[in-house]
């Protein structure tokens, strides 16, 4: 079984794999580290990763890129909104709320959702990872912002499931940096935890978040973010430099012509690179529209004060970063910018300024995150055996749970899980009913989601049960916020006491409470640590009155606000199947062509050079010809035709070719025994 950690950015994927003798980045098809996130639609098939990428220009309205943008969101959202302005994709909202892309595909108008898009990618990565260990794989980690909601973390999941992975742990991106900076360094100061901030900078958004360190362990103390500052906003600016600045030198509109729009981009983004080493760059595109050629020049000065905006806008996350983890500035022992946004000087200058101290590159930017999944999935699988390292991660949005009749106020403020309560973990709470009730997750407090996040998460039906007469009905619910830092209900339980009422306390470990007497709830019991699970006090507390009490499972289940259910997920793992089933027939029929293309090239220079003196006249132009006319076929009828039409091409050519080649090959043959018997 093999270990696999995947980083799914918005501009480039990179898959890492734990070897025997450390941890390798894979190559893909185009032999690089890493694979640009892009799902293209053929007039034939899809192009996925690298292949997309070479063929999104010539499928502008049938090629998507930065899907991760979209995972999990919803259609009226206004940042939505603003994305699908720069996707040249049509588009619409679902029947809940959600976005659904609509794509030109064998001549037909598909429709996916980005969750399905997202499966495409990830099913592009499990074949370059299965090419490149030769084993089947489904076993991983994939990296998630911190900022994901429970939505798009499912979406995710979902997405992996499509695909036919099986995620043992969503991380947060800079968890995974941070593993990977922590698991092999044991020279942290023996006084006391060793601070860290690890600053990721994509190609859209940025993601900081601090550490501590301590022999044998990591712990978060705080993930913060600007979901909206990213490489690409550096591309824009010059993006709209540019384009004013060519609407007055050459009259043209770029902005009224999209393949000139996405031109533009992408030299500005190489612009951009460009002035990262260089301290200025120029720009220079043929034909960019109306048949003009345009050139451009910008100092690298004169990049840094467009972009000043973005660039003070680096400076709320770090402070966030601080204030979230109750640290100063100063007791940061190293800020470690990871991420390729982050290869812009300016943006090393402004960290130096928020932290007193000139930010390390110690990691390598562009394969920190798949290198930590990786390794945290070897950490999670039973079959790898990796060092003790403890990770404790936290959640970043409070997370409040509710009744039917209203907030179980047995909870501080009805939150159930705090942001910064650490991950994974489970609470038990324990209510008085008689039938069936739902329990409401949401989203406690507005102020710290990304603006457009629904509050809503998922509602859990507990039941139907029906308490029996007389007895006193307790029901345990256990509530888990899991390794992916998804909420859900883990089980419920039906107690039911055949005597009377025992007492408050069920046992000594056991913080029972009636706080709100009004109401039918109780909050039974915290457990802060899934760990702790086996060790359930409740356990020893029922065995010791097991004649007196009787337990019954009771059924959970559970509504995702804008979520896929089962059947959908297993329908569109079907459907990805089909469209990964159909593109390697193409693949396959492509492959047949061209060698059928090959052998009649080959054919025909031998048939008047190395087989002239093996064949006869006759047998020489009866050649010729069939060649000649599966050559005109291939130019005609044969130009779009199945991978048996090509085999039973070449197989008839061969029929003609055999007998001279086995010739030739005989008399090769009896030459160097000849030679050999010489030689000896
Ligand atoms: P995200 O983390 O937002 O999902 P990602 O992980 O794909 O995206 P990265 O690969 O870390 O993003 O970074 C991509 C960004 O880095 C792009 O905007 C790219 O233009 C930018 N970039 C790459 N090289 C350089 C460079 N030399 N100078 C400036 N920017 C660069
Ligand atoms: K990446
Ligand atoms: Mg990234």
């Amino acid at each position: 079984m093999s270990v696999v950690g995947f980083d799914i950015g918005n501009e480039n994927c990179v898959i890492a794999v734990v070897k025997q003798r450390g941890i390798d980045v894979l190559l893909n098809d185009e032999s690089k580290r890493e694979t640009p996130s892009v799902v293209c639609f053929g007039e034939k098939q899809r192009f996925l990763g690298s292949a997309g990428a070479a063929s999104a220009m010539m499928n502008i309205k049938s090629t998507i890129s930065q899907v991760k943008r979209l995972i999990g969101r919803k259609y009226a959202d206004s940042d939505v909104q603003n994305e699908l302005k720069m996707l040249p994709v049509d588009t619409s909202e679902g029947q809940d709320g959600g976005i659904l892309v609509h794509l030109k595909y064998l001549n037909e108008i598909h429709t996916f959702t980005p969750v399905q898009i997202l499966a495409m990618l990830l099913a592009h990565l499990k074949t370059l990872t299965e090419r490149d260990l030769e084993v089947s794989i489904s076993d991983c980690v994939i990296g998630v912002p911190s900022y994901f909601s429970d939505l798009q973390r499912r979406a995710y999941l979902d997405a992996a499931r499509i695909a036919g992975l099986k995620p043992l742990r969503l991380i947060h991106d800079c968890t995974a940096t941070a593993l990977g900076y922590g698991i092999y360094k044991t020279d942290f100061l023996g006084t006391g935890p060793t601070y860290l901030a690890f600053v990721d900078i994509g190609h859209c958004d940025t993601q900081i978040s601090i550490a501590a360190f301590e022999a044998g362990k990591m712990k978060i103390l705080s993930h913060a973010f600007d979901r909206n500052l990213g490489g690409r906003d550096f591309d824009e600016v010059l993006f709209s430099h540019f384009a004013a600045q060519f609407k007055e030198q050459y009259s043209i509109d770029v902005y009224s012509n999209v393949k000139a729009c996405i031109r533009l981009r992408t030299a500005c983004e190489k612009l951009k690179k460009v002035l990262s080493a260089n301290h200025e760059a120029t720009l220079n595109i043929e034909c960019l529209m109306d048949e003009k050629d345009v050139k451009g020049f910008i100092k690298r000065e004169e990049f840094e004060k467009l972009a000043s905006g973005l660039l003070e806008k680096i400076c709320v996350p770090c402070h966030q970063a601080l204030v979230d983890a109750r640290l100063t500035a100063d007791r940061i022992h190293s800020v470690e910018l990871v991420g390729s946004g982050s290869r812009i000087p300016a943006i090393a200058r402004l960290l130096t300024s928020q932290f007193k101290r000139e930010p390390s590159r110690k990691l390598n930017a562009s394969e920190c995150v798949a290198r930590g999944c990786a390794l945290q999935c070897a950490m999670l699988s039973p079959v790898f055996r990796v060092r003790e390292y403890e990770v404790l991660d936290l959640n970043p949005f409070s997370i409040g749970l509710s009744t039917d009749d209203g907030p179980i106020s047995a909870v501080s403020n009805s939150i159930l899980f705090p942001k910064g309560q650490s991950i994974p973990c489970v609470k038990i709470l324990k209510f008085h009913r008689s039938s069936l009730f739902h329990l409401e997750a949401f989203y406690a407090n507005p102020n710290e989601l990304p603006p457009g996040t629904s509050p809503k998460i998922s509602s859990f039906t507990i039941g139907p049960f029906h308490g029996s007469h007389g007895g006193k009905t307790r029901v345990k619910v256990r509530v888990q916020l899991n390794l992916h830092g998804i909420v859900s209900v883990e089980s419920a339980t039906l107690i039911e006491d055949q005597v009377d009422d025992v007492k408050g306390n069920d046992h000594p470990n056991t913080e029972s409470m009636d706080v709100d007497p009004g109401t039918d709830q109780t909050l039974a019991n915290s457990v802060d640590d899934s760990n702790n699970r086996k060790d359930d006090p409740h356990k020893s507390a029922d065995s010791i009155r097991r004649d007196k009490t009787t337990k019954r499972h009771v059924p959970v289940s559970e509504n995702i606000y804008g979520g896929m259910t089962k059947a959908e997920i297993l329908e569109a793992r079907e459907k990805e199947l089909l469209l990964t089933q159909h593109d390697r027939v193409v693949e396959r029929t492509k492959e047949k062509k061209n060698s059928l293309e090959s052998y009649i090239y080959e054919m025909r220079n031998k048939l008047f050079d190395t087989y002239r003196s093996f064949a006869s006249e006759q047998e020489r132009e009866g050649i010729s010809k069939s060649l000649q006319d599966t050559e005109e076929w291939l130019y005609e009828d044969g130009d779009d035709e199945t991978e048996g039409a090509y085999s039973d091409k070449l197989e008839d050519i061969k029929k003609l070719v055999d007998p001279i080649e086995n010739r030739y090959k005989d008399k090769e043959a009896r030459a160097q025994a000849t030679r050999d018997l010489l030689n000896c």
